[in-house]
Order: C-alpha cells, then structure tokens, then sequence
C-alpha cells in the first residue's frame, strides 16, 4: 500500500485498524514518514486520557492493565495499551507475559494492545512513546493505557509525557522508600497500593501520605492513595476515575508545564537521534583519553547537528 500522508492519517482518524498499526511501526522506527503524520493527526487529538502505569517488576501493572481495560469497556470507552519495552536484559519476557495477561481483551475490537521498543535508538523511548499515544488518541481510543517496568529515568521521561501516571507500589516488597525516592514522587499523579490482600498495605499506604505531606502539607491537591487488588479488580474502577479526575481537572497553568516538558523531551530526543552512534563512540573515546575536553567535543557535535 502506498497512501499519502493525509489518507494515511484521514484512515487512522476513520478508525482503521491496519492504518493504525502501520503509523505505530513507523513512529517506533523513526522512518521518515511518521513526522508529517504526526502534524497530520494532530488536529484529530485531544480527546483521550494518556494515562501512565508504572511502578517495579512484578507489582502487578499488567494485571492492573487488563482490569483498567475491563473497568473502562464497561463505560463504553475504547481502550488503547502501549506496553513499553525498555530491550533492557533485566526484563526480558516481560512483554510476553504482558501480552498474555491481557489476551482476553483480543477479540475485542475497541481494545489495541501494541508493545513499543527502543530498538537500541539513542533517542530514547518517551517521546517516540507519547507519539504512539497521540495516534492511538486520534483513531478513538479514549484511554491510552502505558505500561513501563521500572523506576529508571526512562520511566520519569514517559511519565512525565502522559497526561497523568499511576504509580504502582505493593507491600513488603523492602524497596519501598526506594522507589518513593527515585523521582517517583514527582511524576505520581495517583498511587495505587496493589496487593492490598497482603499484609502491611495499610502502613503502605500511611508511608506514602506521610511523604506526600512533606510537599502537600495539607495533602490537598496531592495525589490520591488507593488500595487495590488487581487479581479480583478490587479498588481498579476507583482507580480509573482517580485517573480521568486527574486528567480532566487540569489547569491551563498544569497543562502548560506538562507542554513544557513534553517540548523539552522531544527536541533532547531530536537532538539525541540526529547523532550517528559511531560518532558517539568516537567522541567519548577522545574524552576518556584525554585528548579533548567533553564542553568542546559537545559544542562541535550539536554544530554538526545543527548544520545539516
Ligand atoms: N496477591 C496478589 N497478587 C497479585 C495482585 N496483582 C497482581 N498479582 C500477581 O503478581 C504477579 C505479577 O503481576 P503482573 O501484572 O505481571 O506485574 P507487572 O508489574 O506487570 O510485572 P512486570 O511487567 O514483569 O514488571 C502475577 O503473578 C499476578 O497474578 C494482587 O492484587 N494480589
Ligand atoms: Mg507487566
């Protein structure tokens, strides 16, 4: 099929499917075509909720997914599920398993679950990530559900992309105030304490509103702190609502700096893709033997960027 940019977009802002699934391949790819795509959809955006889901391996974000998706169908929304891939050694299988747990959502034609990864770019994956959200946005899907496991800076990065992010913590995992402390606290729009059958998700629970106190102090505006079982979809239809309330009460004001992020994000990653890895190597080798420093070598390749 050869469609020109404006049937390519007017097909995915029809709602075809296959049209969807190639613009996603080729924001992930990066190939030429997926930035005028971009602008072209871009007026069919602004509708659905991109609604981030993260927290460590195994707290349970995928079985929160499937109920998120289920709670959100009974409404009659169609749902979009980006599953973030960060090809990282430490979590290999996870798509798969991933995949697996949302299944019974398959057949379903108001749900399209799509897995997203970096493909070793040196982009980085968040702006690619929110790109994939904004076309899911325009073919209709009024939740774009992103999955990512971890707490690393790439997860900060998407997060900070989506309209707003659920952070999932469980109890007794020991790395508790860890991941409070790595950035996490600043990208939460709403906590969910999954697990909650287990002991201690109380305490949890006071843990996190303790901290949020420190910059909430009379917790008001501050982020909302669920219990959920995501195994018997305990707690996930009040999750969700916490989640759109959060996206729908936006400010002009929050809005705007969640735009100020978002440009800045996108134009670190066009900078970032515009360098050759090779050139990369080349550059850190000069560094770390001494024979130039990393401000002039840093200077010399944004120029080289700039003058192509
Ligand atoms: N007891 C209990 N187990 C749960 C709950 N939610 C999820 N689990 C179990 O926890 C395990 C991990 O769940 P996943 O949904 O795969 O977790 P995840 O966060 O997506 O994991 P990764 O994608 O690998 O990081 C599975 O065996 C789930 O059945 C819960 O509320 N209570
Ligand atoms: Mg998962």
């Amino acid at each position: 099929v050869n469609w020109t940019v404006e049937e390519w977009s007017a097909r995915i802002a029809a709602g075809d499917q296959r049209a969807l699934a190639r613009g996603l391949t080729a924001i992930e790819n990066r190939t030429p075509p997926a930035a005028g795509l971009l602008k072209a959809i871009y007026p069919h955006t602004g509708r659905a909720a991109i609604v981030g889901l993260t927290g460590p391996p195994g707290a349970g974000k995928s079985t929160l997914a499937d109920r998120l998706i289920e709670a959100a169908r009974n409404q009659g929304r169609r749902v979009g599920v980006l599953a973030v891939d960060p090809s990282s050694p430490y979590t290999g299988g996870a798509i798969l398993g991933d995949r697996l747990r949302m299944m019974r959502h398959h057949t379903d034609p108001g749900v399209f679950v799509r897995s997203m990864a970096t493909r070793g770019a040196l982009g980085g994956i968040a702006a690619a990530t929110f790109h994939a959200a904004l076309l899911m946005d325009a073919a209709g899907f009024d939740l774009v559900l992103v999955e990512t496991v971890g707490v690393g800076q790439d997860e900060v990065d998407v997060a900070r992309l989506a309209h707003v992010t659920i952070v999932v913590l469980v109890p007794g995992m020991g790395d508790d105030v860890q991941a409070l402390k790595a950035g996490i606290m600043e990208i939460a729009g709403v906590f969910a304490v999954n697990k909650a059958d287990r002991p201690g998700a109380r305490q949890l629970v006071s843990q996190i509103r303790g901290t949020l106190q420190l910059v909430h102090p009379s917790l008001e505006n501050a982020p909302p702190v669920l219990e959920t079982v995501a195994t018997e979809g305990k707690g996930v239809p009040q999750l969700l609502e916490a989640a759109l309330a959060r996206r729908h009460e936006a400010s002009l004001e929050q809005r705007i700096e969640g735009w100020k992020s978002r440009l800045r994000q996108m134009l670190v990653e066009r900078i970032a893709e515009q360098m050759a890895p090779a050139d990369l190597d080349q550059a850190a080798r000069r560094i770390a033997e001494g024979r130039q420093d990393p401000f002039t070598i840093a200077d010399e390749l944004l120029e080289r960027i700039l003058r192509r």
